[in-house]
């Protein structure tokens, strides 16, 4: 898995131009469709095409992460809000985050990268994963 990651990193700089690339983000954890143990699940999240960073560094080409848990995105035109239940910055350029105190039966989480105005990168990058924790 690990040198699968670093192919897919190595191809995406090796493609070069911004008009190029093509960026995306998959929830590599939990699987779609998995069946957890609870209260807390750690979700992990890769990016291609864009460098993750902090939301304090003002630079085309990076985006932070951000997970809507239980919840639909809001619109791609309009910045995601803090302090949102169920909307989270990973604003430190994690590509980790762990859900704590999930409730067992079905849950969605959605991922979006945004920039450092935490709006929603064009073309929109996202990706869905639907899950449940036992009970
Ligand atoms: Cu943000």
């Amino acid at each position: 898995m690990k040198s699968f990651i670093s192919s897919l990193v190595f191809a995406a700089v090796a493609c070069g131009g911004e008009a190029a690339r093509n960026i995306a983000v998959e929830i590599v954890e939990p699987a779609n469709g998995a069946v957890m143990s609870g209260p807390d699940v750690r979700v992990v999240l890769v990016a291609t095409g864009v460098e993750i960073v902090s939301a304090a560094e003002e630079r085309e080409g990076t985006a932070h992460h951000h997970l809507f848990v239980d919840r639909g995105s809001t619109s791609p035109d309009d910045t995601i809000p803090s302090g949102v239940t169920g909307i989270l910055h990973l604003g430190r350029g994690q590509t980790e985050f762990v859900l704590r105190g999930l409730a067992s039966g079905e849950h969605t989480v959605i991922a979006l990268l945004a920039n450092w105005a935490h709006l929603p990168l064009r073309p929109l990058a996202a990706d869905t994963v639907n899950f449940a924790v036992r009970p």
